[in-house]
C-alpha cells in the first residue's frame, strides 16, 4: 500500500508508533497542539524579538535574527549536500552556540536530529546510527583529550548508511561545518511537513542495556516546551543556564533552550559545570533559571559554603533525573537557593514538578504533580490491577507529550506500553491522596531496582535513603553482588563525607532505624566518587563493574 509520502518520509515514519488519532483530536481541541514545525519556536523568536540575546556561549552570542539566518545558512548547505528531508542525523555537539544552530539547521532542512550526548561513545552512537539509519553525523574535533573524529570513522567503517560527518573545528579527513555556514544559496527541496511526524529523536535515560530512541512530534515538542516555560512562569527577561548536556530533554526542553525561546528568553551553554565556573557565569550573565541533575545541585551548594562569587540571581532552579530525599532537598533549599522546583520527567514525556510558591512540605517531600492537565496516570500492583488511591506501585502514563512506542522497537514495546496505550514507567511512585500534598507524586524507586538476598527482595531505594540519614555518608549506591549462599548479597557503594565509619558501625545504625537484618548491607565499599552516566546520574551497572574490577 502506497503511503502517498515521499520514500525519506516513508522510512522515516516506519518503526514510527504515531498518537492515536481519537488522542489526537482531543489534545489539538483543547489548543495544546498548535500544527506548527519544530523550528517555528526560532522562526516565531526572530519574528517577535529579532534584536534579543538568543544564545550565548563564552566564544558567541547570537540575536535571535542571527540565529535565525545561521540556521537557514546550514540548512541550505545540508541540503545542498544531499541530506533529505526525513534524514536522521546523529548530533553530538558540546553545549554551545553552535549546538543551537545545528539543531535549528537540522530541523530547518527537515531532517531528523537524534540527539546524542558528548559523553557517549561507540557503543552508543553506533547503536543510534543502526536503528534510527542515520546518513550522517555532527561531531566536534576535539574536547577534552577525546577525540571524536576517530569515533566518527569507526562509525563510518561500520554503519554503511552513514556517509557525512561533519566536524566542528579541524575537520581532518571529514567535512568542515563551519564551512556549511559561508554557504550561500537556497534550502532544496522543502518537504511538505507533517506535525504528527517525528522531529527529533531524544534517547531514553535508562542505566540498563542501550538507550532507546524516543521520537517526539513537533506536535509533542512544541506543546512540551511551550507549557514548560509558562509553567515556570518564563519570560523575556529570564536568562537560562544549559548546565547539563544539552541534547538531553531536560536542558532541552523542560523549559531548557527551547521553553527559553518561546518567551524570547536568553540561553547562555557552558560546557563546564562546576560550581567556581558556572557560579562566575551565573553572576556575568545575571542567570535566573537552570537545570541539574541532583549529584550537582549537592555540589553546587556545598560550594556555597566557600566560593567568593554566589549565584544569586538563580530565581528557579530545577533538581531531578533521580530519587532525591527530603534531606537532600532540604540542604538545596537552605545552602543554595529557595527557588528549588524538583522535576520527575523522562525523554518519554511525563513531565511533572512542584512549582514556585508550593508549600516547602510539597518541595521537599515530593517530586511535583503533572505538567499537563491532560496527562493521565495510573498507579498498579505487580498484577496490574490499579492500586488503592495513595498507595505504592508502578507509574503507567499517557498524554499529550508522552511517547506512544519507542522508535523501531517492537519488542520493547511489547513490554513497555499498556494495550490502552499506557507507557509502563518502571518508577515505583506513590500519588498522594489527600492533605496538602494531594495529586503530587512521590517517586520511591524503580520497580526493578531490587536486590534478591536469600528469599528476601530489597529495594535498593529505601536502604539508600537509610544509608543517606547517616552524616558520615555524602553519596551512595545500593548494588547488588553475586553470593555463592544467597544468590545476590547487599553491597552498599558509598562516598563519605569526612569522617569514616565501619560496616559494623553502619549496621548499627540501621538497626536502630529499625532496618531489618536482611536488608542491611553485607558489604561496604567506600569509592572517592559514584560512576555517571552521560547526563551525570550514578550509574548502578558501573559501579558494579568498578567493584568486580581487581
Ligand atoms: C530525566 O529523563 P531521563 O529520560 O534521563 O530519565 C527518566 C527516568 C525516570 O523514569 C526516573 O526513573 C528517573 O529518570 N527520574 C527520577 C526523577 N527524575 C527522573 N527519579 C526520581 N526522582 C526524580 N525527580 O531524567 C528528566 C527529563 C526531563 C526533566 C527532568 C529529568
Amino acid at each position: 500500500m502506497s503511503t502517498g509520502l515521499d520514500p525519506k518520509q516513508s522510512d522515516l515514519t516506519a518503526g514510527f508508533v504515531p498518537f492515536p488519532p481519537d488522542r489526537a483530536e482531543e489534545y489539538r481541541r483543547a489548543g495544546y497542539w498548535t500544527g506548527r514545525p519544530l523550528d517555528s519556536i526560532l522562526s516565531g523568536a526572530a519574528a517577535q524579538w529579532p534584536d534579543r540575546t538568543a544564545v550565548v556561549d563564552p566564544d558567541v552570542s547570537y540575536t535571535f535574527a542571527e540565529l535565525d539566518t545561521h540556521a537557514d545558512r546550514i540548512a541550505a548547505a545540508l541540503t545542498d549536500r544531499g541530506i533529505a528531508a526525513g534524514d536522521r542525523v546523529l548530533l553530538q555537539l558540546p553545549n554551545s552556540v553552535q549546538f543551537a544552530v545545528a539543531l535549528f539547521g537540522l530541523l530547518r532542512a527537515g531532517a531528523v536530529p537524534v540527539m546524542c550526548l558528548p559523553g557517549h561513545r561507540y557503543a552508543e552512537l553506533s547503536h543510534f546510527a543502526d536503528v534510527s539509519g542515520a546518513v550522517a553525523l555532527v561531531v566536534p574535533d576535539k574536547v577534552a583529550g577525546f577525540d571524536y573524529r576517530d569515533l566518527a570513522q569507526g562509525l563510518l567503517n561500520d554503519n554503511p548508511r552513514l556517509t557525512h560527518v561533519f566536524v566542528d573545528g579541524d575537520p581532518g579527513p571529514f567535512q568542515s561545518w563551519s564551512q556549511l555556514a559561508d554557504f550561500d544559496g537556497p534550502i532544496r527541496n522543502r518537504a511538505s511537513f507533517d506535525p504528527g511526524a517525528p522531529a527529533l529523536l531524544l534517547v531514553s535515560g535508562g542505566t540498563t542495556g542501550l538507550p532507546k530512541l524516543i521520537a517526539r512530534t513537533h506536535d509533542d515538542y512544541v506543546y512540551n516546551a511551550t507549557a514548560c516555560a509558562q509553567a515556570c512562569e518564563m519570560t523575556g527577561d529570564d536568562v537560562y543556564l544549559v548546565a547539563l548536556p544539552a541534547g538531553h530533554n531536560f536542558p532541552l526542553g523542560c523549559p531548557g533552550l527551547l521553553g527559553s525561546m518561546t518567551v524570547g528568553a536568553t540561553t547562555v551553554f557552558t560546557s563546564d559545570p562546576s560550581p567556581e565556573s558556572a557560579f562566575a557565569l551565573i553572576d556575568r550573565h545575571k542567570v535566573t533559571v537552570t537545570g541539574l541533575v541532583n549529584a550537582l545541585a549537592k555540589v553546587w551548594t556545598q560550594a556555597c559554603e566557600w566560593e567568593p562569587v554566589l549565584p544569586t540571581s538563580l530565581r528557579l532552579v530545577q533538581v531531578g533525573g533521580s530519587r532525591m530525599t527530603p534531606e537532600e532537598a532540604r540542604y538545596i533549599l537552605d545552602g543554595l537557593t529557595p527557588g528549588l522546583s524538583q522535576i520527575f520527567g523522562m525523554a518519554e514525556g511525563m513531565l511533572n514538578f512542584t512549582r514556585l510558591g508550593d508549600p516547602i512540605d510539597v518541595v521537599v517531600n515530593t517530586q511535583g504533580r503533572p505538567m499537563s492537565p491532560h496527562d493521565e496516570m495510573r498507579v498498579v500492583d505487580d498484577a496490574g490491577a490499579d492500586v488503592a488511591p495513595g498507595e505504592e506501585g508502578e507509574l503507567l502514563v499517557r498524554g499529550p507529550y508522552t511517547l506512544n512506542g519507542y522508535y523501531r522497537a517492537d519488542e520493547a514495546n511489547a513490554r513497555s506500553f499498556s494495550p490502552d496505550g499506557f507507557y509502563r514507567t518502571g518508577d515505583r511512585v506513590r500519588i498522594f491522596a489527600g492533605g496538602p500534598r494531594a495529586g503530587y507524586v512521590e517517586v520511591t524507586g524503580r520497580i526493578k531496582d531490587v536486590i534478591h538476598r536469600g528469599g528476601e527482595t530489597v529495594s535498593a531505594s529505601d536502604l539508600e535513603e537509610h544509608l543517606l540519614a547517616h552524616p558520615a555518608i555524602y553519596a551512595a549506591a545500593a548494588v547488588a553482588l553475586p553470593d555463592e549462599y544467597l544468590g545476590e548479597k547487599i553491597c552498599a557503594a558509598v562516598v563519605f563525607s569526612g569522617t569514616t565509619i565501619t560496616l559494623a558501625e553502619l549496621n548499627q545504625f540501621l538497626d536502630e532505624r529499625g532496618v531489618s537484618a536482611h536488608s542491611r548491607p553485607d558489604v561496604l565499599a567506600p569509592m572517592s566518587t559514584l560512576p555517571k552516566t552521560a547526563v551525570g546520574k550514578v550509574d548502578k551497572k558501573k559501579v558494579v563493574a568498578q567493584l568486580a574490577a581487581p
